[in-house]
């Protein structure tokens, strides 16, 4: 008896010692999972770019605006308030948003525009997810000036799975016009006509020295002999990829979207816009200055495009001093691959894989097979059109579709909000699964194919369905690489190639052992990709291509997810001061 006593004594002490060390243990996660509060003040602010003094939309007056940092787990909480003249929205571009769609912000999908004098706070936990995101307008043309870098750490305690480099620094790729963007967008809205090109690109926010009065301003990059520095690149323009290279200095691909890749060394990177690249750069070179410089991608042809190059300097710190105050050594120039470089993007995109076989989830089977078109068309100028409304090629005006839809946002409502309260006349969820009409899509398409429909169409997924999307390019009007983003979810990229998908053929290519997961694919000029994803997280999510001039032409769509079973398969309510319209 007394043994037994003991035993059981013991026993329950085991337990509570137990008992007492999980609670110490969760107490502990939860007391690392931080929560970051942010005001983000969105108001007009003095930048002076290329020689001219600009009253620009910004975020506290920053351009680029502030950067978050965080840790994987960790919450956000950002006010943000609009002391501008414009609706803005903020999307947190690559976060996963699970159950809290009402924050992912793109106006008119997920939210009402937050009106000048209102302000609406942005609730969301990250996830699962380590590397660089960003954040960006979703409203308009303003995300030219209004966006930043977000930066997620490892969880408390945890490593890279590389090397810690001895300095992180992150670079914003940005477009610049020597005008109002918002101007720029409402001329081509009203005239047909494609956009005015930018003026510059920027490394986070300077042109650099290439440019009229701009070379008091570049940015420097500090790193040292012997030591890496992590770069964190961000592609923030709003309609152009870009190449991005060092002089001199190899790049080593670590990450990309927030989610590791297998490492792999190139010299020179290509981004769409909505792109990040993780690079790890070592300081091997002889202590000097080196430019860092990124140009166009331009796959379009015969299109106009701002054909500048923008640069900052990445300083050895122990680096000759000037000979005279003032005289500096001049940086190295590096060699930046052709505008029409198709083979060189192909070759840096299929590089890409992800870093452990056994964490990759790509479903082996799915349940939805989508083929979607996406690409550009023209118009016909309509009865009641003048002609200065229709400025585009022989009198038409652009447009861009998905599958022969031309995506048309709500004015009066969000989509989220509609589906969420089944309110009727909003949208309808007949966006087709495959084009309506086959033909040879990166071919001589006939003229009379070459005028989509328009509304706002949704496709509805049910919640834990594998999905596959074929991402076919067009040669209508022009071909051209897409950078598609989703929100709300990464996906596998499973295969890309150029001509028509032939699913005889390519799925054969198909990658379901170490593809590479991000949240937009650049779709190869009249080619196609291929991606996979699991539709676990409910709500109203935006399928875009991350060209802005793209979007305002309709290039775009929304899937419509339902809720699964019980809460955690459930989207969370609306916030209080969710902004209506
Ligand atoms: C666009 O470019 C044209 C031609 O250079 C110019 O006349 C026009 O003012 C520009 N539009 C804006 C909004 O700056
Ligand atoms: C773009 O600029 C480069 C020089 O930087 C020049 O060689 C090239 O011809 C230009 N291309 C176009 C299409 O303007
Ligand atoms: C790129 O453009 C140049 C002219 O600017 C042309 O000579 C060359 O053939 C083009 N290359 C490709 C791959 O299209
Ligand atoms: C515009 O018209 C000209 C002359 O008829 C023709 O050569 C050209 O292909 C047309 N372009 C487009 C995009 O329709
Ligand atoms: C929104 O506007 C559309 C037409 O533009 C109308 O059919 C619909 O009833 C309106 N919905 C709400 C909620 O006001
Ligand atoms: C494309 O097809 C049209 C007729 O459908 C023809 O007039 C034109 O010459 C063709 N263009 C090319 C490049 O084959
Ligand atoms: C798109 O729809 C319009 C209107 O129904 C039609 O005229 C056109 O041929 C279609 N184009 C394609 C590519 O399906
Ligand atoms: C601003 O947002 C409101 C809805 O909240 C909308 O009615 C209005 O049209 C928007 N203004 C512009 C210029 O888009
Ligand atoms: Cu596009």
């Amino acid at each position: 008896m007394e043994a037994f006593h003991r035993i059981f004594t013991n026993s329950r002490c085991s337990f509570i010692f137990f008992a007492i060390f999980f609670l110490f243990a969760s107490a502990l996660s939860i007391a690392n999972a931080k929560t970051h509060e942010h005001t983000f003040i969105v108001q007009a602010a003095k930048v002076k770019r290329l020689c001219k003094t600009h009253n620009t939309i910004t975020v506290n007056g920053q351009l680029p605006g502030p950067t978050l940092e965080v840790n994987n787990g960790d919450t956000l909480v950002v006010k943000v308030v609009n002391r501008g003249r414009y609706n803005v929205t903020i999307h947190w571009h690559g976060v996963r948003q699970m159950r809290t769609g009402w924050a992912d912000g793109p106006e008119f999908v997920t939210q009402c525009p937050i009106r000048p004098g209102g302000s609406y706070t942005y609730r969301f936990t990250i996830s699962g997810q380590e590397g660089t995101l960003w954040w960006h307008a979703h409203s308009s043309w303003l995300r030219a000036t209004v966006y930043g870098a977000l930066i997620i750490h490892p969880r408390e305690g945890a490593t890279y799975p590389f090397t810690k480099p001895k300095r992180e620094t992150a670079i914003l790729l940005g477009e610049w016009w020597d005008t109002n963007p918002i101007d720029v967008v409402r001329e081509a809205t009203r005239t047909g006509a494609a956009p005015n090109v930018s003026d510059a690109y920027t490394i986070n926010g300077q042109p650099g020295d290439l440019y009229k009065c701009s070379s008091q301003d570049t940015v420097i990059v500090p790193i040292d002999s012997g030591e890496t520095n992590l770069l964190r690149v961000i592609n923030a323009a709003l309609n152009q990829p870009l190449f991005f290279t060092v002089a001199n200095h190899k790049l080593t691909v670590v990450g990309a979207d927030a989610s590791y890749t297998k490492p792999f060394t190139t010299s020179v990177l290509m981004l769409g816009p909505g792109q990040t690249t993780d690079v790890l750069i070592n300081g091997d070179q002889p202590p000097s200055r080196y430019y860092l410089a990124a140009r166009a991608y331009q796959s379009a042809q015969n299109a106009p495009f701002d054909n500048t190059t923008t640069t900052a300097i990445l300083e050895y710190k122990s680096a000759p001093c000037p000979a005279k105050k003032g005289v500096q050594i001049k940086p190295v120039m590096p060699q930046l691959p052709a505008y029409n470089d198709t083979a060189t993007v192909t070759a840096f995109s299929k590089s890409f894989r992800s870093p452990n076989p056994r964490e990759v989830l790509v479903p082996k089977e799915v349940d939805e097979s989508l083929f979607f078109t996406v690409g550009l068309g023209l118009n016909n100028c309509p009865p009641n059109f003048r002609a200065r409304r229709c400025q585009g090629p022989n009198g038409t005006r652009f447009t861009a579709s998905m599958n022969n839809e031309s995506f048309v946002l709500p004015k009066n409502i969000s989509i989220l909000q509609a589906y969420q309260q089944g309110i009727p006349g909003v949208f309808t969820s007949d966006f087709p699964a495959s084009p309506p009409v086959k033909f040879d899509y990166t071919g001589n398409v006939s003229r009379s194919l070459w005028q989509p429909n328009s509304g706002t169409k949704g496709y509805k997924l049910k919640y834990g369905s594998r999905v596959q999307l074929v991402l076919q390019g067009t040669s209508i009007f022009t071909a051209e690489n897409h950078p598609i983003h989703l929100h709300g979810y990464d996906f596998y990229i499973i295969a890309e190639g150029f001509g028509n998908f032939n699913p005889q053929k390519d799925t054969a290519k198909f990658n379901l052992v170490d593809p590479p997961l991000r949240n937009t694919v650049g779709v190869p000029v009249n080619g196609w990709a291929v991606i996979r994803f699991v539709a676990d997280n409910p709500g109203a999510w935006l399928l875009h291509c991350h060209l802005d001039v793209h979007i305002n032409w309709g290039l775009a769509m929304v899937f419509l997810v339902d809720n699964g079973v019980g809460k955690l398969q459930t989207i969370e309510p609306p916030p209080v001061d969710l902004p209506l319209c």
